[in-house]
Parts: structure tokens; C-alpha cells; sequence
């Protein structure tokens, strides 16, 4: 008997939020919170200022030299984490990944010498280790591009009292470095999707960007329940192939 070819089970979908600190990916990210098929994960802050008790948030601003390289290897631990967690929803929304942690916070923490040249070696063989060995995998960022004064003036009014050093210097490379890394590509074997949003409009824009998303998306779910086995394409890439896109509305 010959059987007939079974269509392709919905893996699930990665999306990781991107974006300069105080860009607005909390608030990005919370419009999709009540959608039945997106599970969300948001950025395990409080880990990284309760790790049994200590603040590691506090102790990295406080004295970036002594706690950079301790911080960021703790960032990467509770990232990965969550790329592990289960969910039976076919999408999953994470803010930030191991990829921005590494391309642009520790990037500029060792351009600034704030960690030298071994504790940067040694983290960068965990990332390798994390990024290629293990089966890890994000289909698609949403870029939240904002202006660094503009992240500026929220950081200032959201006051979480650990940030009260970030200037607008800091902003400013960061911003540099997701640029590098999302936009021009410097990473050249980094080949995820970038849906790149505006960061700088008000609430009411990007919650019509993130309706225009879980639109797609829900449509995605239906053309991709249809398609045959001979399609090893990711859905979102399908989606959102390998180019930027900005929504005009
Ligand atoms: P973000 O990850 O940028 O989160 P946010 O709350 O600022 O995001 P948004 O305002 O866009 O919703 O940064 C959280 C804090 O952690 C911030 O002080 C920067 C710091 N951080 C690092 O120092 N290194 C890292 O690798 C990451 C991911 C964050």
C-alpha cells in the first residue's frame, strides 16, 4: 500500500524582540500577551537582579569592570533558558536573545575594555558553543529601532533605579551595534529575518504594527498547514524572507 505524504507538523516559531535599551520592547512585546496562539516570554530581569539574593544588575552598573564579565555570562545562562521553555502555542515571543547580548552589549563592553581580552575569549567560546552545538534557533527579529535620545528620555522617566548611570554615549554605541549587527549585516553567517519597526512613534502605532503582525502570523499558521512535505522553508522565512520590512501605515 503506498501512503499518502503527510504534510509537515507547525514546528514552533521563535521571534525575538530586539532593540536599544528603554527602545520600547516591553511594551512591543505586551500586545501580544492575550493572542491564544503566541506564548510570550519576557526578559528574565528579575533574575538578574535577584541570583540568590544578589542583584546582578546592580553590581554590573555599580562597578562594570569587576562584574561585566560575571553578568553577561549569567545574561546568557537565563536566555537560554528560555529558548528551552516549552510551549504547545505555535509561536513564541522572546525579548532579547543571546544573539544581542553577545553582538552588541559584550561587543561594547570589550571595545571599552570593561572586559579584557580573555574574559571576552571565554564568553565567546560559550556563545559559540550555544549559538552553533547546541540545536538552537530564532525565525525571525522584530527590530524596535528607536533614537537613542529618545531611549534616553524613557529610561529617565521609567527611573529603574540601577540605570540611573546609562548616558546617552552608551546609548548612542549600542545603538551603533544594533545597527552593525541588524541592519548592515556584519555578521555575515547571522542570515535570521529582521522586521524592522519604528520605535520612535507613539503606543498607538506600534500597536498597529503588532496587530499587522499577529495578522500575518495567523494567516502564516493557515498557508503553512497547507503545505507539503517537499517545503523545508521556515515559515517565517517565507514570510519576511531575508530583507528588512518596514509596515507603512
Ligand atoms: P534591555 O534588555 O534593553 O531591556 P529594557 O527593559 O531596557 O527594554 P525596553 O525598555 O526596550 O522595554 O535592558 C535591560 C537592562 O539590562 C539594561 O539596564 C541593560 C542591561 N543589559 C546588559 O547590560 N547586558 C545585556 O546583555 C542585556 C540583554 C541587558
Amino acid at each position: 500500500m503506498v501512503s499518502s505524504p503527510k504534510k509537515k507538523s507547525f514546528s514552533v516559531q521563535n521571534i525575538s524582540i530586539e532593540g536599544n535599551i528603554g527602545s520600547g520592547k516591553t511594551s512591543f512585546t505586551n500586545y501580544f500577551l492575550n493572542n491564544p496562539n503566541i506564548q510570550v516570554f519576557p526578559e528574565p530581569i528579575d533574575k538578574w537582579r535577584n541570583l540568590c539574593g544578589h542583584n546582578l544588575l546592580d553590581l554590573y552598573y555599580a562597578d562594570p569592570v569587576k562584574w561585566g564579565f560575571a553578568f553577561q555570562m549569567f545574561v546568557q545562562k537565563s536566555l537560554m533558558d528560555i529558548i528551552y521553555k516549552p510551549t504547545k502555542c505555535p509561536y513564541k515571543i522572546i525579548e532579547r536573545s543571546i544573539y544581542s547580548a553577545k553582538y552588541t552589549f559584550v561587543e561594547n563592553m570589550h571595545n571599552k575594555k570593561t572586559i579584557n581580552d580573555v574574559e571576552y575569549l571565554v564568553y565567546s567560546e560559550w556563545f559559540d558553543f550555544c549559538s552553533k552545538v547546541l540545536p538552537l534557533k530564532i525565525d525571525l527579529i522584530i527590530y524596535i529601532r528607536t533614537d537613542p535620545i529618545i531611549c534616553y528620555h524613557r529610561i529617565k522617566e521609567r527611573g529603574r533605579i540601577e540605570e540611573t548611570m546609562i548616558s546617552l554615549d552608551l546609548l548612542n554605541e549600542l545603538h551603533e551595534l544594533h545597527e552593525s549587527w541588524l541592519i548592515k549585516k556584519y555578521f555575515t553567517d547571522f542570515d535570521i529575518p529582521v522586521l524592522v519597526l519604528d520605535g520612535n512613534q507613539s503606543n498607538k502605532f506600534m500597536e498597529k504594527h503588532a496587530s499587522q503582525v499577529m495578522k500575518d502570523m495567523f494567516e502564516n499558521i493557515i498557508i503553512h498547514k497547507h503545505l507539503s512535505n517537499n517545503c523545508d522553508r521556515s515559515p517565517l522565512k517565507q514570510l519576511y524572507g531575508n530583507c528588512s520590512k518596514f509596515y507603512d501605515f
